[in-house]
């Protein structure tokens, strides 16, 4: 019984039948402490499957590469497996449980043999919080051992809490062959059970992250009345020392984390904002008895996206990956520092790319296009309490409240910098309508647009109908319900050059947010909800190109009817399950456009 450090009869006959699959030749539990820690770092070292940086420089640094074909999630071998299809969705890919489980176990099949089985008992969210959910990862990488030590609370308090409570989420990763051919991300909401096999890439085996947190816990959040959200969680601190909240959600790689730790720029400086960061990905959040939405972040890293991070563009991130950060797929330097596309500083002249090939600035590919140092798609790991921001309130088990929701995407065209929904029913249009190119955090052709209701297409554990209904629901059961927005950074000219500075700049959209919440300023009524008048976006200290601002808050009646097609299209996946109130809205929206 010794190897089994918990009396949790549930949990250790689990282990037991998993290595009996896994066939793993031990088994180590993971114990959260710095000496344990330290010998995986070794003994990751010396198998290669990282290697040690700069110690000067980057203390405690290290960089990871994946394979070639493992470099993103892959939402086409992501399954939801539900009893009955339509539990899923239209928005998930399915297969019954039990098709699943026979699939996976042949891959899963003595897979560890050879290799060591880490036990990771991990809270999602502060330990012993009545908001947190406790999650166990069976894995046979090292890698996914000491990304997880970062990204969530893991080890032995985590142990001891699940001797009180019994529950939690079994989650079994092997990254087996490593074999895109025989790789599966699969999600058993009904029996609170995730597999993943056949990758080493951080969303398909960090589980305590997009499977736990969202796609298993927006099940259990259905259920229990509450949000499991995509959003990013910051606040906004006022020279009088009141803080507000606000939770956003913009899809992969389209700037929750720039956001979330935004340096003001120097015109608004003067005003003395302060911005304090919770969360960069993950939101759940609550109605509590005050009749307001309370927010927690349940992780406690970042898994963010490299390349484009610079001190100019996130000085803060910088900031937090000089220490203690696991690098993914990043251009080794000859000094074993790092660097990646967009990174501060020169280019370097030569390198080990992200795939491990002799790398020269400007080599160029077979096509002639210069040959990429970082791979896009490349992340670093890094502990939020690294961040000159972070919020003391992380550590809080009641979270934070939230004033104001904001729902953004990726479009050149089309959406204005800002707009505000007109209500809570409308605010779930908006989301569940946002649109957004994709990038190189999915699979898939970049710059395709398509609709990502609340940043949660590929995230939502169940059907996305009901999804939209517990919205609704969750909204009449708020007193003080955020107001909802939507917000674009991206929109373009032309020749496909950003009309918005973005970053840092983006606080003069959320200052507007936030007047709006406080009944401070008035807005303009357009068809699409309330958009700012030019004049009350504070725009001291930053000049935009003649006409612009204008540009940027332009509505067009024809673009939007084009884009209602869009929205159809998409509404008409769910059948009759849509709830009716959507309907309503698109039909009143459809109306004001014509009205124009
Ligand atoms: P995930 O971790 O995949 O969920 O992404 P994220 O939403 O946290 O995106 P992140 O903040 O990492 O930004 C992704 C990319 O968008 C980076 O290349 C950023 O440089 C870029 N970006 C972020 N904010 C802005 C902005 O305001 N304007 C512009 N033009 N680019 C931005
Ligand atoms: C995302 O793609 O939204 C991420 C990175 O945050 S991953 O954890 O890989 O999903
Ligand atoms: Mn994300």
């Amino acid at each position: 019984m010794d190897k089994f450090p918990t009396h949790n009869k549930k949990l250790i006959e689990w282990v037991k039948n998993m290595a009996r699959m896994c066939q793993p030749d031990d088994i180590v539990w993971i114990d959260g402490s710095d000496e344990q820690k330290q010998r995986f770092e070794k003994e990751a070292i010396g198998s290669g499957e990282i290697i040690q940086l700069n110690q000067e420089k980057l203390p405690g640094c290290f960089l990871h590469r994946t394979a070639k074909d493992d470099v993103a999630r892959t939402e086409h071998l992501t399954f939801i497996c539900t009893k009955i299809k339509n539990d899923a969705g239209p928005n998930n890919n399915w297969m019954t449980p039990k098709t699943a489980y026979k699939k996976a176990r042949a891959i899963f099949k003595g897979s560890m043999s050879g290799r060591r089985m880490y036990v990771i008992p991990f809270s999602m969210g502060p330990v012993g919080s009545p908001f947190s959910k406790i999650g166990v990862e069976l894995t046979d990488s090292r890698y996914v051992v000491l990304n997880m030590l970062i990204m969530t609370r893991a080890g032995e308090a985590v142990l001891r809490q699940l001797e009180k409570d019994g529950h939690f989420t079994k989650c079994l990763h092997s990254k087996a062959e490593l074999d895109i051919n025989k790789r599966l991300i699969l999600h058993f909401p009904e029996d609170n059970t995730i597999w993943s096999v056949g990758s080493g890439y951080g969303g398909n085996v960090l589980l305590g992250k997009k499977c736990l947190s969202l796609r298993i816990a927006s099940f259990i959040a259905r259920k229990e009345k509450w949000f499991a959200e995509h959003m990013l969680i910051m606040g906004i601190e006022e020279p009088n020392g009141h803080v507000e909240y606000i939770a956003g959600a913009f899809p992969s790689a389209c700037g929750k984390t720039n956001l979330a730790m935004l340096v003001p720029p120097d015109g608004l400086k003067k005003k003395g904002y302060r911005i304090w960061t919770v969360g960069d990905d993950i939101a759940w959040m609550r109605v509590d008895t005050d009749g307001s939405l309370w927010a927690i972040n349940p992780e406690s890293g970042f898994f963010g996206v490299a390349p484009g991070t610079n001190s100019k563009t996130n000085p803060n991130m910088v900031d937090t990956i000089k220490k203690n950060t696991i690098y993914t797929n990043v251009l080794l330097k000859p000094d074993r520092t790092v660097w990646w596309e967009g990174a501060n500083g020169e280019v370097p002249q030569e390198g080990v790319d992200w795939q491990g090939g002799l790398w020269k600035a400007g080599m160029p590919d077979d096509r002639g296009r210069p040959i990429l140092g970082a791979h896009p798609n490349a992340r670093f790991t890094a502990p939020i309490m690294n961040c000159p921001t972070a919020s003391f309130r992380i550590e809080q088990h009641h979270g934070v409240p939230i004033s104001a929701i904001i729902f953004g995407g990726r479009r050149q065209h089309l959406a204005p910098l800002v707009y505000e929904s007109f209500s809570w029913q409308h605010g779930v249009f908006v989301g569940s309508t946002m649109g957004s190119e994709l990038t190189a955090a999915q699979v898939g052709k970049i710059g395709d647009v398509r609709i990502d209701p609340m940043a949660m297409f590929p995230f939502c554990g169940y059907n996305m109908a009901e999804y939209f209904r517990h919205w609704l629901a969750i909204g009449k059961r708020m007193a003080k319900a955020p107001k909802i927005f939507h917000v674009n950074w991206f929109r373009a000219d032309e020749s496909g050059k950003f009309l918005w500075p973005g970053f840092g700049e983006n606080l003069r959209v959320l200052e507007w947010i936030l007047d709006r919440c406080n009944n401070k300023v008035d807005a303009l009524k357009s068809p699409i909800g309330y958009i700012p008048r030019p004049t009350d976006l504070d725009m001291t200290g930053l000049t935009l190109a003649n006409g612009d601002l204008h540009r940027l808050l332009e509505i067009s009646n024809e673009d939007w009817l084009e884009e209602l097609k869009r929205i159809k299209k998409f509404y008409q996946l769910f059948k009759e399950d849509l709830p009716k109130e959507l309907w309503q809205e698109y039909e009143e929206l459809l109306l004001r456009l014509k009205a124009r």
